[in-house]
């Protein structure tokens, strides 16, 4: 069931947060040409086009999904197309129909074409019955959200395409990511992006949740390097076959204000919680990663501090250009 060389690979869900700067990563790595993004906007981003193809795709249509993976000779997938745990509380039916339905067509695809697939879940597997602070591996989840039941049946689901079919499908379960490219849209911790944006373009934010609630992040550079780490991994490394906890740092609001303070001294942020804040507190605040970094040797290189001054570098440089 395992194939040697990867030639061609898909990505779902590429003009996402995640997606979009995956897809420039893995078409440094593999080749523009052997690199197909797909995603639902007609438009995508100008680096997404020029470096290599690109499908419009609606990944809850399994044979338009099959068509690809026939065309291109695809070989491998990364299935990141999804709705978010915010946005998902708005509309249940409609996250559990994409969440579910594309995931369940990625893996049938996968089974009947051999492909390897990555398939991103989520601190959002956890509910309040898992201990939140170093939450481990193999908690109880009993999540809260509509996205966290879909990752927790996700999870299962590739367990099961693996050792029912055999079907190479690798995963972890990433925290809140932190971006300077594309924004996330729809999650619980998005609050920890935009309010780089409105630091520096209003030196004020009005934040969705408590100053006070610490949720566990990581920085894209790190994202990406886990997903194709995991995926490049021998798959003799690969224990898990649900998903591993992986995370880089934990810092609440409060904390990563007092950082972009360092950087921007008259910026001021405001409190005021919404529906958004149940969800937080239904996370962890922190997670055990020691099984992913024992295994396939996972180790994320950024902290709060260099986190912050990347993403301040990063913003302000585009702000300047009248970019932001
Ligand atoms: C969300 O907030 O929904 C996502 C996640 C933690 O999976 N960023």
């Amino acid at each position: 069931m395992y194939r040697k060389h990867s030639k061609r690979i898909l990505v779902t869900g590429a003009t996402g947060q995640i997606g979009s700067e995956l897809t420039l990563e893995l078409r440094a790595k593999y080749g523009g040409e052997n690199v197909v993004a797909a995603g639902h906007k007609r438009k995508p981003g100008e680096a997404l086009l020029s470096s290599g193809p690109f499908e419009f795709l609606d990944t809850t249509r399994k044979e338009d999904i099959e068509k690809i993976v026939k065309e291109y000779d695809v070989d491998t997938v990364y299935h990141l197309a999804a709705v978010l745990s915010a946005v998902g509380e708005e509309n249940p039916q409609n996250a559990w129909n994409i969440n579910m339905g594309s995931l369940y067509n990625v893996l049938e695809i996968a089974r009947q074409y051999c492909l390897k697939v990555f398939w991103p879940s989520s601190i959002a597997v956890f509910g309040p019955e898992a201990p939140r602070v170093k939450t481990p591996q193999n908690a109880v989840l009993i999540p809260r959200t509509m996205y966290g039941v879909t990752k927790v049946a996700g999870e299962l689901l590739c367990n099961y395409y693996f050792l029912r079919y055999g079907v190479d499908v690798r995963s972890v379960r990433y925290p809140g990511i932190i971006s300077s490219e594309t924004p996330p849209g729809g999650g619980t911790t998005d609050y920890a992006v935009e309010i780089f944006y409105e630091a520096i373009r209003r030196r004020h934010y009005t934040c969705f949740l408590r100053a006070d609630t610490v949720l566990p992040m990581m920085y894209m550079p790190d994202c990406i390097n886990a997903a194709i780490t995991l995926m490049e991994a021998d798959p003799s490394r690969v224990r898990c076959r649900t998903s591993y906890n992986v995370t880089a740092m934990s810092f609440s609001p409060a904390e990563l204000v007092a950082e972009i303070k360092k950087y921007i001294p008259d910026f001021v942020c405001e409190y005021k919680p919404d529906f958004r804040q149940k969800i937080a507190d239904s996370w962890p605040m922190s997670i055990d990663d020691s099984e992913a970094r024992k295994d396939w040797g996972w180790s994320p290189k950024y902290d709060l501090a260099s986190m912050t001054r990347d993403m301040i570098d990063k913003l302000s440089k585009r702000f300047v250009e009248g970019r932001l």
